[in-house]
């Protein structure tokens, strides 16, 4: 193997590094990647998923505006409109239930599901194995979505979006939630067999990158969902059944987080997958490092799951010991972010010195910032940078403790979660163009949007990060709470989480109308849209690929850790798990 330092040039400064027999492509090659050479059994499900997708953000995000209004006095719970859907008492609550599981469980599943299907056939250049698992993932995430919505509506499910038992809610709701989780292992199943089927095809090559990224994903977070499915089948339902007296309430909680954190990950890395596969290439560079990109998302497989206590640091019932270990795994879960972090801006950088960026930061402006899709995605980054460091503060046991259950964490995972909401968004304004063949309409007001909610997220951020430190709990209507006036100092940080909360939910109305505006074809028809799939500068060489792309292996090792983090609970637990037994409760 030769190492041709000044081998193929970009046009940028930076000399491209290249090794013999490398193979730099991401993805099978093809023609043409139009529409019209997929399946529209296929397709149509697909954008089915990234419309219901849309409606959940929107339904959710409006009861995300009363939050942060209601910081700076503005009621919107006793309005006449708001009193004729909600429950008069409950409506805050009702209200956060259903922001909490429109959003984070209904968008993001619809949004993965329908995203990594699409990426996944364009990866191996061929439809999906089944057309008619595609068409029932999006069946069943649409039954639960009408079912969990239903309930929650009808304040039998308020609940929050982690229904900790014994907080109690209509069977249905569980209902609806096993049916979206189970969606998206419908969704792996045909990743999988899709796999298989090209794998069989093409003996001996490598898993197109986009693909590998697919698989680990769904691998990742079928691994990690059966905590919630334990959850629900063995403890909640036979206690709503009354075959069990009580239901352990620690016991629950912890199946949950044993999910709870991965989950996170599984909203964030179908948009790694945009940034490191398609962002590049939209920018107008290559991806640094096609085994690095694997290797991240093989520590995330590994790291993901074996961390949920770092949400139960304040309970007494596990032992110190143990979240040590989930604490240790947390710090490690952050590496292959900051990995994360350098190979794309390292595309960004390439892609931006392609375009003629000089000195060290002229790249920046390089970028194309009148494209909605990529700037979305930037700004996306920009915010995810911070979501991640206010994340180890979190996951400090010592300074968890200042921040817990507090305004902070609010703070705190917007920036993640948002972020990502943002990256999707991003994303939609090339997919939904590319799955309805009409141009994105509304590309200035796309535009802003996205800098409204960049903005708009900081301020929210910063208000609700302020108000946390000063001793302000999460989930608890502020205006209507008995300390309001024993706080110091929260007029600033609760105006910033009102103004930039307004800011946000102006930024969704410019979504629904430019969704809406393009759904219509009111912009231009264009046939010719493709998929961007980035090159890659270091490309996989024979001798790595093969231990890189070992399924078996490592998810045997993933089993393995969460087996190691999880059982010595389980079993100093479980035999006389009787306490923190409790009987059914509702909020409201
Ligand atoms: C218009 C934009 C948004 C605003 C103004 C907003 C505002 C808020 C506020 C003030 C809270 C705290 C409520 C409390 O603790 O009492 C909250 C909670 C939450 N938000 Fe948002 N949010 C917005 C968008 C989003 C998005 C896009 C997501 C996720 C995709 C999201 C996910 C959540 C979650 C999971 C909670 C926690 C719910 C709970 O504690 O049960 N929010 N939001
Ligand atoms: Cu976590």
């Amino acid at each position: 193997m030769t190492i041709a330092a000044d081998a193929p040039q970009s046009r940028g400064a930076h000399p491209v590094y290249d090794m013999e027999g490398m193979d730099h492509s991401s993805a099978v090659e093809m023609e043409d990647a139009r529409l019209s050479v997929f399946p529209k059994a296929q397709t149509r499900p697909v954008l089915w998923n990234v419309l219901l997708a849309m409606v959940a953000l929107m339904l959710g995000g409006l009861p995300g505006i009363g939050q942060a209004l209601e910081r700076v006095g503005i009621n919107l719970y006793n309005n006449d409109v708001v009193t004729a859907v909600l429950d008069e008492n409950a409506a805050y609550y009702q209200g956060l239930t259903l922001h909490g599981v429109l959003l984070v469980i209904v968008f993001t599943f619809t949004f993965a599901n329908g995203f990594i299907t699409l990426a996944t056939m364009r990866a191996y250049g061929r439809p999906m194995a089944s057309t008619l698992m595609v068409q029932l993932a999006f069946a069943l995430a649409l039954l639960g979505t009408v079912l969990a919505g239903w309930t929650m509506l009808a304040n039998e499910a308020t609940v929050l979006f982690t229904f900790y038992p014994p907080l109690e809610a209509h069977t249905m709701f569980y209902l609806g939630a096993v049916l979206l989780v189970i969606s998206t292992w419908v969704t792996l199943a045909n990743i999988v067999m899709t796999h298989r089927q090209w794998a069989a095809a093409n003996p001996g090559t490598r898993t197109p990158l986009m693909a590998f990224m697919a698989i680990m994903t769904y691998a990742m977070w079928a691994m990690a969902s059966v905590g919630i499915a334990a959850e629900v089948l063995l403890l909640i339902l036979p206690w709503k059944f009354g075959w069990t007296e009580g239901i352990d309430a620690q016991l629950a909680r912890t199946l949950f987080w044993l999910t709870g954190h991965p989950i996170v990950y599984f909203w964030l890395l179908p948009a790694y997958i945009s940034w490191y596969t398609m962002i590049p290439k939209q920018a107008g560079g290559r991806l640094f490092s096609d085994p690095v990109a694997r290797f991240v998302f093989i520590l995330f497989l590994l790291l993901s799951t074996p961390v949920g206590f770092h949400h139960q640091y304040t309970e007494s019932g596990i032992p110190q010991w143990m979240k040590n270990i989930h604490g240790i795994a947390t710090f490690a879960i952050f590496f292959p972010s900051m990995i994360t972090a350098f190979s794309v801006v390292s595309a960004l950088e390439n892609g931006g010195r392609n375009r003629g960026g000089r000195g060290l930061f002229g790249w920046i402006w390089k970028l194309p910032w009148g494209n909605p899709a990529l700037t979305a995605q930037l700004h996306a980054m920009l915010i995810f940078t911070l979501g991640g460091a206010s994340g180890l503060i979190n996951a400090s046991q010592t300074v968890n403790l200042v921040v817990h259950n507090t305004a902070f964490i609010v703070g705190h995972f917007h920036m993640t979660i948002g972020a990502v909401a943002l990256a999707y968004i991003g994303i939609a304004y090339w997919l939904i163009p590319y799955l309805t063949g009409n141009n994105l309409w509304g590309r200035k007001l796309a535009l802003w949007q996205s800098w409204l909610w960049f903005v708009g997220m900081l301020l929210f951020a910063r208000g609700q990060i302020s108000a946390g430190l000063q001793g302000v709990p999460r989930r608890t209507a502020f205006a209507d709470s008995v300390y309001r006036d024993f706080i110091d100092g929260l007029d600033v940080p609760n105006m910033l989480t009102a103004i930039g909360g307004s800011m946000m939910g102006l930024s969704g109305l410019f979504i629904f109308i430019v969704v809406v505006g393009t759904m219509m074809g009111l912009a231009v028809k264009n046939k010719e849209q493709l998929i961007t799939v980035a090159e890659t500068r270091v490309g996989a060489t024979k001798r790595i690929w093969p231990w890189l792309d070992n399924y078996r292996m490592w998810v045997g090792i993933a089993i393995l850790l969460v087996a190691l983090a999880y059982i010595p609970f389980l079993v100093t637990y479980v035999p006389d798990g009787s306490s923190a037994v409790g009987a059914p409760f509702d909020l409201y």
